[in-house]
């Protein structure tokens, strides 16, 4: 018997919470099957995620451990007998007790960053570090409300050229308390010109220079950066925040001890829990930025983040670490040169750090239409690639970029090298140069749209789920345990008969979307009826002969006798939207979206009609416009419907056209 008073709710999450644990359970799936390329995205170690989880979780301790930690070695953080009497002789300058361990494990990160940054002029005992901000955007916000006044300007790298939200965009805090000066790169060589960022600091007369980026792939020259600050009398900040694990690494170069205040995230290539650390060589700017932190910006730190951030950077300091942050540029590089090689455009002339940006407007349509950076991150997803659109040089809205941003770390981590690389280069610029991208006409301006050949999708797909099930993390669990990432083989290709379900999606109708991808009059049909239909290809040639139901409930089956998997596929393909469905019409698309799924071998005597070729004179289908309906291109004979069918189709399709 549980005790009546034991309020704990005792019990496995998938017990307690069957839906959030679903939920995991297919995120974790997704990551485990997709190929993640945000740059500013890590796998983090399983130890990492269990101090994440831990008890430190519970606990308030608003405050900083004592100062006298940070000269401390590891080792006399970790001595329990002489910290424990420590702190319950000397008052802490927490404000709530209850915080002897906190204040040991908050130590422990902090010494541990200070070796980890540590130059030889500003070894770790000269550095001040502060591992309290909840994550990259307070820690920024923090160093400002510490360092400066509101209405007083910063200047920082302009968001649509490769700075960040805190760096002074007009949406931000950032942008809203200060007055903002911003700098770009030179519009020829897409490199930061040092000249004209000394102009606009003499003219702006910033308070603080942010240097660091979010989508600027190249090191910035932290030296001229410093001298600029210096002659305009402003605090020289570094916002290395997707860079940390680099510099680490040294494959980067490190601003620490040359920039007045250095902030980054712990979650991106340090492959750190989510939070974010600021650290200084100046003991006058440490002060300032710890009151800015709290209780200038934040309450309670979060202390499980801190001890997982211990735990992180532990494992920074191996050779494994070191290795893995170095193939991260190298993969980059090496990316960016595939990429190159195979046609595409990359935006400032290439990378040296983990991340590439592709300019995708060399991707022309046959309208001239350029493919945004929007659509080809969404066709990207679909085939399993995961990125951002992202803007470059030369874009004006960040709702209209023209790039796509493509990082390597995730990636590294489970194990590429050369040759996933060569093969991943290989996949994406298929996909992208299948892309036919087209325009609608918009309110303001033309919409950019693109459609993508079906079948190089579909090769792609596989191509990335085989290349993901090919490196490191667990891929044990099948197709089954991952019901919604649909690949080409779901189905069983056999040649019996295969159950499709096709339904509603909220005002999506069904029957419409049926009766766009089917030959028959989908949309006669009463409830519980049967017509016999054909699913056709894009250029007409038949995919699979069957039988469609509309169900008293609601909602249809399809019956094919062959081809289901590419029937299935094609199906979810065209309530996607994003497929060529008609050689001459990439406007073509069906309604939707609908749900496509799969009920697996056809109960034979649920079929009560006769299969038949049927083209109903209807305005559209997929296949109408086909090329061998059109007479170009030829058919196999057992293909061809009857000669009067077959007039009738062109009648019809004569009518639409002219319509
Ligand atoms: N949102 C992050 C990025 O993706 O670059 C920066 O905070």
């Amino acid at each position: 018997m549980p005790n009546h008073r034991d309020f704990l709710f005792r019990g496995e999450l998938a017990e307690l919470d069957p839906d959030v644990a679903e939920l995991i359970r297919h995120e974790t799936a997704r990551q485990e099957r997709y190929l993640i390329m945000i740059p500013s995205e890590s796998t983090v170690p399983q130890a990492v995620r269990e101090a994440l989880s831990s008890s430190f979780h519970n606990i308030y301790a608003e405050g900083y451990p004592l100062d006298e930690t940070r000269t401390m070695s590891q080792a006399e953080i970790l001595d329990y007998n002489a910290r424990l009497p420590e702190y319950r002789r000397v008052a802490d300058k927490r404000y709530y007790k209850g915080t002897e361990y906190a204040d040991i494990v908050e130590a422990l990160a902090r010494r541990r960053a200070a070796e980890l940054f540590a130059t030889p002029q500003y070894p770790a005992e000269k550095l001040y570090v502060n591992v309290q901000p909840l994550s990259g955007a307070p820690a920024n916000s923090a160093i400002f409300t510490g360092l400066i006044n509101v209405g007083d300007t910063i200047m920082g790298m302009d968001l649509l050229q490769g700075g960040h939200l805190t760096h002074g965009s007009p949406v931000a805090r950032s942008g809203k308390q200060y007055k903002v000066a911003s700098y770009g790169v030179d519009p020829v060589t897409e490199r930061l010109d040092y000249d004209a960022i000394r102009k606009i600091a003499l003219e702006a007369r910033p308070k603080i220079i942010i240097a660091g980026f979010t989508s600027y792939p190249f090191a910035p020259d932290w030296q001229a950066f410093k001298d600029i600050a210096q002659e305009v009398g402003a605090y020289l900040m570094a916002d290395i925040a997707h860079v940390a694990g680099l510099v680490i690494a040294g494959v980067y170069p490190s601003p620490v001890g040359i920039a007045d205040v250095v902030s980054f995230t712990t979650h991106k290539t340090l492959a750190g829990p989510r939070g974010a650390v600021i650290i200084t060589h100046r003991s006058d700017v440490s002060s300032k930025v710890d009151r800015g932190v709290f209780p200038g910006e934040q309450g309670g730190p979060h202390v499980h983040a801190i001890a997982a951030l211990a735990v992180s950077l532990r494992l920074a300091y191996t050779d494994q670490f070191k290795q893995l942050q170095k193939q991260t540029v190298d993969n980059a590089t090496r990316l960016a040169a595939k990429l190159e090689a195979r046609g595409l455009r990359v935006a400032y002339g290439g990378t040296g750090s983990h991340m590439i940006l592709v300019d995708t407007k060399n991707v022309v349509g046959k309208d001239g239409t350029p493919l945004s950076g929007d659509i080809a991150a969404r066709i990207l997803d679909l085939a399993g690639i995961v990125c951002n659109r992202n803007t470059i040089p030369g874009d004006s809205s960040a709702l209209r970029a023209s790039g796509i941003r493509l990082g390597t770390p995730w990636i590294t981590q489970r194990g590429f090298g050369d040759a996933e690389i060569d093969q991943l280069g290989d996949l994406i610029a298929d996909l992208l140069h299948a892309c036919e991208p087209f325009s609608y006409t918009g309110k303001k301006r033309p919409e950019p749209r693109a459609k993508v050949d079906f079948d190089v999708l579909q090769r792609v797909k596989s191509g990335v789920r085989d290349l993901s099930a090919s490196v490191g993390i667990d891929t044990s669990a099948g197709d089954e345990d991952y019901p919604h990432f649909y690949y080409m083989d779901r189905v069983a290709d056999v040649e019996d008969w295969t159950t499709l379900a096709i339904r509603d999606i909220g005002q999506a109708d069904a029957g419409r979307f049926l009766q766009f991808a089917l030959t028959s009059d989908v949309q006669a049909l009463k409830a519980g009826e049967q017509q016999p239909t054909q699913v056709l290809e894009a250029d007409g040639s038949v995919m699979a002969r069957g039988v469609v139901e509309r169900l008293a409930e609601g909602g249809y089956l399809l019956h094919v006798e062959s081809n289901g998997s590419r029937v299935a596929t094609w199906l979810r393909a065209l309530s996607d939207g994003f497929v060529l469905c008609d050689p001459v019409d990439p406007y073509a698309k069906a309604p939707g979206p609908v749900d496509v799924s799969s009920y697996g071998q056809t109960d034979r005597d649920r079929v009560t009609v006769q299969l038949a070729d049927v083209y109903a004179p209807k305005a559209y289908y997929v296949g109408l416009n086909g090329a061998q309906f059109c007479g170009t291109k030829p058919r196999r004979a057992a293909d061809l419907p009857v000669d009067g069918t077959r007039r009738r189709r062109a009648e019809v399709h004569a009518g639409h056209r002219a319509a």
